[in-house]
């Protein structure tokens, strides 16, 4: 911890990648593990544009839920440290896997959302994108006044990451001195390989999570414990 302490201090640029764990402390579930499942379903049974075009009443009662449980959740002592690392830091970025909203509503300004946001919806017929809030939905699955069927503002498995936020994730990551990755399983590629591609330029690379990933013994420093912990000692 110490020694990551100092790497901070000294780092003249620092991106961090964050994933479902961050939010766990919130009451938030994460996809993968015991806690992870609903109603049987993995994410990658219900994240697919193939599940929604086979039963987008499913897949919208799964978004539903999950909106109910996030109208509810408040960031945790982590999204707060994030938020308070990035007004410290000249050269910060934040880029998320997760589409909870909560690092914005901890106070963060930039946030790159490499998956979207469950609070935006878009258009199947006329392909509009707006923020809606909406909880529940008057019908499932919502419509839009053009009469066409709503998805989630998201990005599923197959889809391709809003390209003007994976290229800004890539350069930030790039050009990292430090790259913490905390709370994911770096199983969900491309973000996952952002970790490599820091190291590669050079950066230190740092995890936190409650239990080791793919990446923690290719890293730097693998620091073990809850992020509403760490993060908060990390910047003290
Ligand atoms: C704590 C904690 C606490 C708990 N403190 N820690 C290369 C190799 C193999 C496959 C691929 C590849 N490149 C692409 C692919 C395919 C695919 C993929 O990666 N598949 C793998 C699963 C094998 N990727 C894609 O399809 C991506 N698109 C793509 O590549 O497009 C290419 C393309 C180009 C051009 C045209 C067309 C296509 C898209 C991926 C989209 C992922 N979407 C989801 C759903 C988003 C919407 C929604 O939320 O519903 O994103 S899936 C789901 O997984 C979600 C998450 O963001 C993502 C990552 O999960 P995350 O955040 O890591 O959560 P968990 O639950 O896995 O882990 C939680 C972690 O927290 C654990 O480690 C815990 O230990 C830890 N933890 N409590 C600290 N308190
Ligand atoms: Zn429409």
């Amino acid at each position: 911890m110490n020694a990551v302490r100092e790497w901070l201090k000294r780092a003249s640029s620092v991106a961090i990648l964050t994933g479902a764990g961050v939010s766990a402390e919130s009451g938030v579930p994460t996809f993968r593990g015991n806690n992870g499942l609903w109603r049987q379903r993995r994410a990658e049974d219900l994240a697919t544009p193939d599940a929604f075009a086979r039963d987008p009443q499913l897949v919208w009662e799964w978004y539903n839920w999950r909106r109910a449980v996030l109208a509810e959740a408040k960031p945790n002592p982590g999204h707060y440290a994030l938020a308070e690392l990035e007004k410290r830091s000249s050269n910060f970025t934040l880029i998320t896997q997760n589409v909870d909203g909560l690092h914005e509503l901890a106070g963060s300004d930039n946030v790159l959302r490499l998956h979207g946001s469950i609070w935006r919806v878009r258009c199947l017929e006329c392909g509009q994108e707006r923020f809606d809030r909406r909880i529940p939905f008057p019908e499932i699955p919502p419509k839009c006044e053009c009469g066409g069927m709503l998805r989630p503002g998201v990005v599923w498995f197959g889809e391709a990451l809003p390209q003007d936020v994976w290229l800004a994730a890539e350069k930030a990551a790039r050009s990292a001195d430090l790259f913490l990755v905390v709370g994911t399983s770096a199983v969900v590629y491309p973000a996952a390989g952002l970790a490599q591609i820091a190291k590669s330029s050079g950066a230190r690379v740092v995890e936190i999570n409650i239990a080791e990933t793919q990446l923690s013994d290719q890293i730097d420093e693998f620091l073990q414990g809850p992020s509403g912990e760490l993060l908060p000692q990390l910047i003290a």
